[in-house]
């Protein structure tokens, strides 16, 4: 629980370097894959040390990997935590939380937009497990505040939010929580560490889908954990290896491959992200657009505070509504129609029927996913060619 690089390394440099080997076997540049599902006792005696947590060393991948724990490093050093625990999903990441964290009988406090599978765990799993859930519009902190029980255990938040972009202040959020004695984890997938640092701000845990920038190529799943306190790691390790949603050593690899052009990546699509929401706000057939770097946008002047850049993320409304948006989504050339988010190309779709049609009808309208609300993950492509091809989708709506 040591933190390996120096906190004070720039996100550039700890995407480049954090997470390494503890031993290097022949001097190797990258983490090797060590793809093995055990590994050799070299006496029954340190076989017997190792289980007891006696003696460090690896025992069974379900338990940890060498090229799984040095992903854990790098997120962990990325975020400024501790420690990470790396997951086979983002959706294991958020449900290995919920499950470590939360008992009968124990309250938890949502936004109430966030990805549509996080909503329907909230909404319809965790009741099952007799655990009390209310999703609230967390921008606001009042709302936070009136909807606190005595057996609050948990505040979770999204931000910014999938897909509607609004923005909750994390130390506002952190303050709360811990007012009351409980914790505040931050899904911090939509801005990636590189721009968005929870727990430099107040939150005990966050999650990530690896899935999307940490990755950043659309061919890999995965999830993580980061934590600073040594006894909350070790409550989540437990659950999470005994409920078994762990990360391959293949996975791993692929997305600390991904991790080290992070920065660079996220500057260019943030990039294309700003000038295609000027383009946007001025096109006649679009009526609205969301993104935090916006000065019309309601939490513009925090997202500014506690980001570092507004990120990549952005959602739209056009003209013509729903018939207007699968003009959109048939037309386009360049930019891929399909779900996802944050890899070098830029995708394109429609959360009321795709990412939230999960979400009941009445909750998404709540929410403020309107049925015309368009998505757009926006990549690393040239700002010309994205331009172009919006362009010429967005003339076809009559
Ligand atoms: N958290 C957020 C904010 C997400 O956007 C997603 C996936 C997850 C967690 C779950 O991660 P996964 O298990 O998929 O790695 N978001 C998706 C989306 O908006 N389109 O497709 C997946």
């Amino acid at each position: 629980m040591e933190k390996k690089l120096g906190a004070t390394l720039k996100q550039a440099t700890k995407a480049i370097h954090a997470g390494c080997l503890e031993r290097p076997v022949y001097g190797e540049v990258s983490v090797p894959i060590f793809q093995t599902s055990t590994f050799a006792f070299p006496s029954a005696e340190e076989g017997a040390a190792r289980f007891s947590g006696e003696a460090p060393g690896y025992i069974y991948t379900r338990m940890g990997n060498p090229t799984v724990h040095a992903l854990e490093d790098s997120l962990a050093a990325l975020e400024n935590g501790r420690a990470g625990l790396a997951t086979a999903t983002g959706m294991a990441a958020i449900t290995t939380l919920f499950l470590s964290l939360l008992n009968h009988q124990d309250h938890l406090i949502a936004s109430d937009c966030l990805y549509g599978p996080t909503e329907v765990v909230i909404e319809s799993e965790l009741p099952r497990f007799g655990i009390e859930t209310s999703l609230v519009d967390t921008s606001k902190l009042d709302a936070v505040e009136q909807a606190w029980r005595p057996n609050t255990r948990l505040l979770y938040i999204e931000t910014p939010t999938n897909p509607t972009m609004k923005v909750t202040s994390i130390r506002g959020a952190a303050a709360i929580a811990h007012r009351h004695g409980a914790l505040l984890a931050v899904d911090n997938t939509f801005a990636s560490p590189y721009l968005q640092r929870p727990l430099e701000q107040g939150a005990d845990l966050v999650v990530h889908s690896l899935t999307k920038y940490v990755n950043g190529h659309s061919d890999v799943v995965g999830g993580m954990i980061v934590v600073n306190d040594e006894q909350l790691y070790r409550k989540i390790k437990r659950v999470l290896t005994l409920f078994g949603s762990t990360m391959d050593p293949h996975q791993a690899w692929l997305i600390h491959r991904g991790v080290r052009t992070l920065p660079l990546r996220m500057e260019r699509a943030q990039e294309n992200a700003v000038r295609l929401a000027e383009f946007l706000s001025g096109h006649p057939k679009v009526t609205w657009v969301r993104y935090p770097g916006l000065p019309d946008h309601p939490q513009h002047d925090l997202a500014r505070k506690q980001m570092d850049g507004f990120g990549a993320m952005l959602c739209f409304g056009v003209q013509q509504g729903l018939e207007g948006g699968k003009i959109l989504l048939n037309n386009v050339r360049l930019i891929t129609l399909a779900v996802s988010l944050g890899g070098v190309e830029s995708l394109i779709e429609h959360p009321a029927s795709m990412t939230h049609a999960s979400v009941p009808p009445a909750k998404r309208a709540e929410a403020g996913i309107l049925d015309e609300l368009v998505r757009l993950s926006v990549g690393c492509e040239d700002f010309a060619d994205l331009r172009a091809d919006l362009d010429q989708a967005l003339n076809k709506i009559p």
